[in-house]
């Protein structure tokens, strides 16, 4: 029997052998609690933290509270040999070039596996040369040029308890070395990677991992940029890899989905139907803000993400630059200077939330494979400080939280008041409205602002909510409150502060149709034999459960079935909008775009949704990253009217009666076999680890209209010299 990295993963699971890898390989080493000095209280770091024995010997609040870095753009200038900054944020709104949109970019599937793609054409050597940048055409964007990012997959080490160096996994600024390989200085959080609406990136990524003693094999990867409008061969489909020692292209096109004509007032063929998304003006409501990126591999994503392959990636359009330069809002991250801010105080924080589990040295972040509940960590960290300080002053922040945690759920409020909640998820709400406190779920980001112009001299964020395993959280405590970071609130009251208030409007927002819905479909989240499931199936890459009408609207009702575990669930390609949570109304923060459903126990979402632009496929899944890992994911795939997703296992698109969620109604090609024994074989659940450049050289990825059809076999592109001949070790 070949062993394969999966096998070995699952080999841990099915016979119970140690499936824990990294230190001691026991989750909450015990050994620690000495070192630690107490923690008591519900969520590990407590009361107890507060009163100065954190963990490791650290005294809460005493580190201080970083900003992420900003990737630079890899362009070197030529004439002093200094890198560009990647962020471009000329010209201004409401001109012309700001305007420009996508008609230029080029579509289809990721060319770099294509040889015989136009720019592709001269190429005959492993030469730098030959590995073109600019490859979707020239003149593309704002400036008339992309922007080209190049990141590596790094191992590395991060304090985040100070002093004391742990072992994580990083994405790095890279650059070449030598002839071809990328290579850098994994950090956590990664870099984050500011963009413009309009102006495409491409994103080169080199899988440098390699074979992880501990896991006895070398990890794929995966990058998903969550809550953008992506490209499905630039979506971190869970198996459309980076391979080890390889690269990958990411292209985000940066446009948001455009209004889409009637397909039927257009008379339209399939062909022009499924170009009509791609007409008319964008969809304002639709245009993200507040986004990130983190690995997506199939099976893994839990263990890579916890060492730490996360970060931020935030983004501008016209009506966002123009509340900046009105006043509005507080000047985008990192450009503090941009005209009309006489200061230079950074006021636009993204803070990563994430709890961490180490060793009993601290320098390990163990993860154990056997945990199906999801991993949970018992100390606190923001943009990888354990519970840090923050000295602010006497004026509003712009403060973008996301939970970057693999399984824990937080429940926020001020020490002293509330946040003006600015957005959900990626995007703005049609005007800010008063939060007094709210709860963020994995992957969830909460976009607020905090008036620190009247606060006291010490202001504390707390988590009120109660956790104690994966399954989820116990509820909301108030005595028992954990602080995750203090504010430290300095100087006298700023007299030139951005006008943001309860009511500023922000963003127009737009509501599907119920007249524009082709289709209900349900999904019941369920857990079997101890893993985790979607209508009574595990995932499957090469199964489409789902097939909607390119550019139509549907309505997706999704249930938790699963007892008390709590589902937070992540749609790729689209905001969805809900009309009714756990059939009521929604919580005004759920009313307009979000792209996590959180499911509660026994919880209901239901939700309108768009499908356009782009042919998948595409996923949505669970987003404890342990249940998604352990197959709570399903596959759809938007495709022109008639036209069939080239998965197998096809469910009509067009069945709006379709209520049997156990597979009656549709062949069953889930891909898991009964029988543990046969996960090896061909046809099982271990389908070609190669990716997607053999298993998908039939298909259309991408954009529907493929402006570019291979003229014979595609073959990857020319490999690394490291890159090795066969990654199963
Ligand atoms: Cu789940």
């Amino acid at each position: 029997m070949k062993i394969t990295r999966r096998s070995l993963i699952r080999g841990t699971v099915a016979t119970g052998l140690a499936g824990a890898v990294g230190g001691t390989g026991e989750l909450h080493a015990r050994g620690r609690d000495k070192r630690r000095g107490g923690s008591g209280g519900n969520n590990g770091t407590t009361a107890a933290a507060k009163r100065g024995s954190g963990p490791f010997g650290y005294t809460p609040f005493t580190a201080t509270f970083e900003l992420p870095a900003v990737l630079n753009d890899a362009v070197v200038d030529p004439s002093d040999g200094t890198v560009q900054n990647g962020l471009n944020l000329s010209p201004s709104a409401g001109t012309a070039e700001a305007s420009v949109g996508s008609e230029a970019v080029y579509h289809g599937f990721a060319p770099e596996y294509q040889r015989d793609h136009p720019v592709h054409a001269a190429a005959n050597a492993n030469t730098p040369a030959n590995e073109k940048w600019d490859r979707f055409g020239n003149g593309v964007g704002i400036g008339g040029s992309e922007l080209h990012y190049q990141l590596s997959v790094e191992h590395g080490t991060h304090q985040f308890i100070p002093g004391i160096d742990t072992r994580i996994f990083g994405y790095a600024s890279a650059s070449l070395d030598g002839q071809y390989n990328l290579s850098g200085h994994g950090t956590f959080p990664a870099p984050t990677i500011l963009a413009r609406q309009g102006q495409p990136i491409m994103m080169r990524v080199q899988n440098n991992l390699g074979k992880i003693g501990e896991l006895g094999t070398a990890p794929e990867c995966s990058v998903h940029l969550h809550g953008d409008h992506t490209p499905a061969h630039s979506d971190g489909y869970p198996d459309f890899y980076i391979l080890p020692g390889r690269r990958r292209d990411y292209y985000y096109p940066n446009i948001g989905p455009r209004h889409s004509a009637e397909p039927a007032a257009l008379g339209a063929s399939p062909e022009e139907i499924a170009r009509a998304g791609n007409t008319g003006p964008y969809s304002p409501s639709d245009l993200p803000t507040t986004m990130w990126y983190h690995e997506h591999g199939m099976d893994i994503t839990g263990y890579l993400v916890s060492r730490g392959l996360a970060g931020f990636y935030l983004i501008q359009d016209d009506l966002e630059l123009d509340l900046i330069q009105r006043r509005v809002l507080p000047a985008f991250y990192n450009t503090p200077t941009m005209p009309g801010f006489a200061d230079d105080t950074v006021t636009d924080i993204p803070l990563a939330l994430m709890d961490q589990t180490f060793d009993s040295t601290g320098t390990e972040l163990p993860y154990n494979f056997l945990d199906h509940n999801g991993r949970l960590g018992d100390v606190f960290t923001i943009n990888g400080t354990v519970q840090p300080k923050f000295e602010v002053e006497r004026r509003k922040y712009r403060l973008r939280f996301l939970n970057a945690s693999n399984a824990r759920i937080y429940h926020l409020r001020l020490s002293n008041g509330g946040f003006i909640q600015l957005g959900q998820d990626s995007w703005e709400f049609p005007q800010a409205i008063a939060t007094r406190e709210f709860t963020l779920a994995m992957a969830q980001r909460v976009d607020t602002i905090v008036d620190f112009s009247d606060a006291p001299d010490e202001v504390y964020l707390e988590n009120l909510m109660v956790q104690k395993d994966g399954r989820g959280p116990k509820g909301i405590s108030r005595r028992n409150r954990t602080p995750l970071m203090k504010f430290v609130v300095k100087g006298p009251r700023h007299n030139n502060d951005v006008s943001v208030d309860v009511g500023t409007p922000l963003r127009p927002f737009e509501r599907i149709q119920e007249s524009e819905v082709r289709a209900t479909r349900y999904f019941k989240f369920v857990r079997r034999n101890g893993a985790w499931q979607i209508n009574n199936h595990f995932f499957s890459p090469r199964t489409t459960n789902a097939t909607p009408v390119l550019n139509s609207a549907e309505r997706w009702i999704f249930e938790n079935s699963s007892g008390g575990w709590w589902h937070p669930v992540h749609i790729h390609l689209e905001a969805h909008e809900i009309v009714k949570y756990n059939g009521k109304r929604p919580p005004p923060q759920y009313r307009y775009n979000v792209d996590v459903s959180v499911l509660e126990p026994n919880g209901t979402s239901e939700f309108l949704m768009k499908f356009r632009t782009f042919t998948g496929p595409f996923v949505f899944h669970c987003h404890n990253l342990e249940h998604e890992d352990i197959r709570m994911m399903n596959v759809f795939d938007p495709r022109p009217e008639g036209h069939e997703s080239l998965n197998n296992g096809t469910r009509p698109h067009n069945d709006d009666t379709f209520q049997d969620a156990y597979g009656s109604t549709y062949r069953d090609h889930s891909g898991m076999l009964e029988n543990e024994e046969d996960w090896d074989q061909d046809g099982g659940l271990f389908f070609d680890t190669e990716g997607d450049v053999e298993v998908l050289a039939d298909r259309e990825v991408g954009f529907p209209a493929n402006d570019f059809v291979p003229g014979g076999q595609i073959e990857p592109g020319p490999p690394g010299p490291d890159a090795p001949d066969n990654h199963e070790d």
